[in-house]
């Protein structure tokens, strides 16, 4: 594990050869070129590389070697989708993987191999993940970014081989996305965010078509978008537009402000359920992927049966709509068989998430004091949280094992590893992608990576490399005091 081999996150082997390769310019050849040779493009550009494409029979035809270093995309049958071999020889470059997504892995792992002087080292890796839910969430509901950032994260999310972006869509400061059935929530919460309004211009939500093109672009680079409509509480974005949902009718007023778990939904208003069904059908029937987050998290004036009942309503309203409920870890105590629990909070008596597993419920770890990017990296730093009450720097979000988060658990209820970037203090395009980096890359490696091939001081050399495609993207970074940058 040399500076020489850059990968994050590291691959399952990695064996070095003789020599290297010239990808200064670089043809890709594949059954799909015209899927394919866009997608090499938009990796390898940034690096100066230039990219062309053909398929196997122009190349055939041609019966002479192309303007270029042949880069061969193989599919072959294997176990794992996600798995893939990368051969790069003094000659050309083979990717060869069971299904497109390994493909597009073995891509990317052929972008981190290629140095400043467009040359990449001869070099055999062999890869597979550890988890398959690899995910990034982020909070677009305390300040608004629209789909050009958002496609800008399944960029950054797909170069570390991240396979879902939740998106944590309402809260109490805003509503994001197109609702059919009550187009007031984003008429009009669409309009607020943390502080006040949206910068004028903007609409401040996704429609239904920009949620659809969105979800469009992630899947083309392998990346599930999961939205999240965040119930019963964090809900006064919701109670704001729809006054219907409170006991008295009133709508309550904006809220720009940082305090959570004051809001609510009650389960004995007549208008709660035929709301909740309707929202989360809307959303479901608009999602791609397999999943709808519920939320669930921090509804502190409610008691556990009215909560607990309010969340069924809620799984319930996303499986008779086809999908698959995620909720935050305090739904454990609900009818979670089959669903995925987010955990974030450690200090809470876990025996709810035993019984959830032997229901059948399953984990994404996002343990707050590893895997909150909203945190400060350090004291003092302009932007983010501390109410963890220490940093959260490279090395936090680096040194952690996802199935010994919940002691106890059973190693096969973790279905993986999330990130989160809560937005309270994050205005900007640039705030956003210097909380994620370089702290996704080291949470990719976490998730990506079995512990026994994980390293902290091997992790925080090679990921030096990476800031020079970081700076070619366009990506803000921090300059954690944990690397050692150049
Ligand atoms: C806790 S994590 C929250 C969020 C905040 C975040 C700030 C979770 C499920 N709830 O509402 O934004 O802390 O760090």
């Amino acid at each position: 594990m040399t500076a020489a081999f850059p990968l994050v996150p590291w691959p399952t082997t990695v064996e070095p050869g003789e020599g290297t390769l010239d990808v200064a310019r670089v043809v890709v050849v594949s059954d799909h070129p015209l899927r394919w040779t866009p997608l090499a493009t938009e990796l390898l550009a940034p690096l100066g590389v230039e990219v062309t494409g053909a398929g196997p029979q122009v190349l055939a035809k041609r019966g002479k070697a192309p303007a270029g270093t042949v880069v061969e995309l193989v599919l072959e049958p294997g176990a794992d989708d996600e798995s893939y071999a990368l051969d790069v020889r003094p000659d050309g470059v083979t990717v060869t993987a069971p299904a497109e997504v390994g493909l597009l892995h073995g891509l990317r792992t052929l972008r981190q191999l290629v140095g400043p002087e467009r040359t990449a080292p001869v070099v055999a890796v062999r890869d597979a993940p550890r988890f398959a839910w690899r995910g990034l969430t982020f909070d677009v509901a305390r300040h608004w970014f629209g789909p050009a950032v958002l496609r800008r994260v399944v960029d950054l999310a797909g170069a570390y081989k991240l396979r879902v972006l939740h998106l944590h869509l309402t809260d109490d400061q805003g509503w994001r996305i197109e609702v059919p059935s009550r187009p007031a929530l984003a008429d009009v919460s669409g309009r607020t965010q943390s502080g006040g309004l949206v910068p004028d211009g903007e609409r401040g939500y996704l429609t239904l078509d920009e949620y659809r093109d969105l979800q469009e672009y992630a899947a083309a680079r392998f990346v599930e978008i999961v939205p999240e409509i965040d119930l019963p509480g964090h809900t006064n974005a919701a109670t704001h537009a729809c006054g219907e949902l409170r006991p008295d009718g009133v709508p309550t007023p904006a809220y720009g402000g940082m305090e959570v778990g004051f809001s609510r939904l009650w389960i004995d208003n007549p208008a709660t359920g035929p709301w909740v069904r309707d929202v989360l059908g809307d959303v479901a029937a608009a999602t791609l992927g397999r999943y709808v987050h519920v939320g669930g998290d921090e509804c502190h004036t409610l008691d556990e049966p009215e909560y607990v009942q309010l969340v069924d309503l809620a799984l319930d309203a996303v499986r008779a709509a086809g999908k698959t409920p995620v909720a935050w870890q305090e739904a454990a105590p609900a009818d979670v068989a089959g669903a995925i629990l987010q955990y974030w909070d450690p200090r809470v008596d876990p025996a709810p998430f035993f019984k959830a597993a032997a229901a059948g419920a399953r984990f994404v770890m996002s343990p707050a004091s590893h895997a909150y990017v909203d945190q400060k990296p350090e004291a003092g730093h302009p932007i983010g949280q501390d109410w963890i009450g220490h940093d959260v720097d490279l090395h936090d979000s680096y040194e952690w094992e996802p199935t010994a988060t919940i002691p106890g658990l059973p190693a096969e209820a973790v279905a993986g590893v999330s990130a989160a970037l809560w937005t309270e203090t994050i205005e900007t395009v640039d705030h956003v992608f210097s909380m994620l980096l370089p702290r996704v890359p080291a949470l990719a490696e976490v998730a990506w990576t079995p512990a026994s091939s994980r390293d902290w001081q091997s992790f925080r050399t090679r990921v030096v490399a990476h800031a020079r495609t970081w700076d070619a993207e366009g990506w803000a970074w921090h300059r954690s005091k944990d690397a050692a940058w150049a």
